[in-house]
């Protein structure tokens, strides 16, 4: 048996189901499972494997123990000797600068493997790059666009149970983004998540704890108010970047987003800032997750003033 262990979000789930093509295509394994996992795993992460259970991970932390290894993740290596243990081989392959993960599975695969890239993950690959590098065409697009892709975007923040997203794996493995948006449990699951959108948007300014011009930090803790990433920048598009603390499965978490559509000049890297708190990301998005709410709301206002700081008085 040969787990994949995906990160629980779209092109997590996008290269779940690529990567298991390809092993059942070329590599012949008939005997796949796949789960989710988030950063919050973090702290379990060295100990992946001991027990010597073979698996691949795609969009997550290397693992030197990983059969199958791909990730774009800047952060993706935990500490220094995972980092020395890298070199891109057969098996393994990272490219800070992809968008989403999918394109390095679909390059190597079609590279060393002769593997022929069905059209249906050439979709998957291109709204994967949109959505995880968040390259919508207006906070609009990101709230209301309504293209299968975006549609399985939605649903999946309303997942019935952590497992649902190995059912969209699954789905994905082999049918379009259309026939997989168009179910009826995943429109039922969408419409629900569309109703929680308006919620979020009406309830955003109850969440303020702080606005500057250019940088907004929020306590979206409350479990009577509804979430929505991009709302701070639907609502306030002068913003460079947002901060806000955020309730998770795991835990809370502080999540710092540059805003997609206003570019900072010279803006901060983000995933570093948050990289220093124990958190990850990339250059324009970031997160952490602290061990109380104490220390999430001390956090996440040094993050919110280390970016307000790092403007110039004129910007
Ligand atoms: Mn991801």
């Amino acid at each position: 048996m040969l787990t994949i262990w995906y990160h629980r979000d779209f092109d997590g789930i996008a290269s779940a189901a690529i990567l298991a093509d390809v092993l059942r295509q070329k590599h012949g394994r008939t005997d796949l499972r796949w789960q989710g996992i988030n950063h919050d795993r973090r702290s379990e992460w060295i100990d992946w494997g001991k027990d010597g259970a073979e698996f691949a991970c795609v969009d997550f932390f290397f693992h030197p123990r990983a059969m199958f290894w791909f990730d774009h993740h800047p952060t993706t290596f935990i500490n220094d000797d995972f980092r020395q243990q890298y070199q891109q081989n057969e098996r393994w392959r990272f490219d800070p600068t992809a968008p989403s993960c999918p394109p390095i599975i679909l390059k190597h695969a079609a590279e060393l493997w002769d593997y022929k890239v069905p059209e249906r993950f050439r979709d998957l690959e291109h709204w994967s790059n949109v959505i995880d590098s968040a390259k919508f065409k207006s906070a609009e697009e990101a709230l209301f666009g309504d293209q299968p892709a975006l549609r399985i975007m939605r649903a999946l923040t309303v997942a019935p149970r952590p497992d649902w997203s190995d059912e969209i794996v699954r789905r994905f493995l082999d049918g379009s983004l259309e026939s997989v948006a168009n179910d009826p449990d995943l429109e039922k699951r969408y419409q629900r998540a569309c109703r929680n959108r308006d919620s979020a948007i009406d309830q955003f300014e109850s969440t303020i704890v702080e606005r500057h011009d250019r940088v907004l930090l929020y306590d979206a803790v409350s479990d009577k108010i509804r979430r929505e990433r991009f709302a701070a920048f639907y609502l306030y598009s002068g913003l460079y970047y947002a901060v806000g603390i955020v309730p998770t499965r795991g835990g809370l978490h502080i999540t710092a987003a540059t805003n997609p559509w206003n570019v900072p000049p010279d803006g901060r890297n983000v995933g570093e800032i948050c990289e220093r708190y124990g958190g990850g990301g990339h250059k324009a998005v970031g997160g952490a997750n602290p061990e109380s709410y104490a220390e999430a709301v001390r956090i996440a206002r040094e993050i919110a003033h280390e970016l307000r700081d790092s403007l110039s008085p004129r910007k």
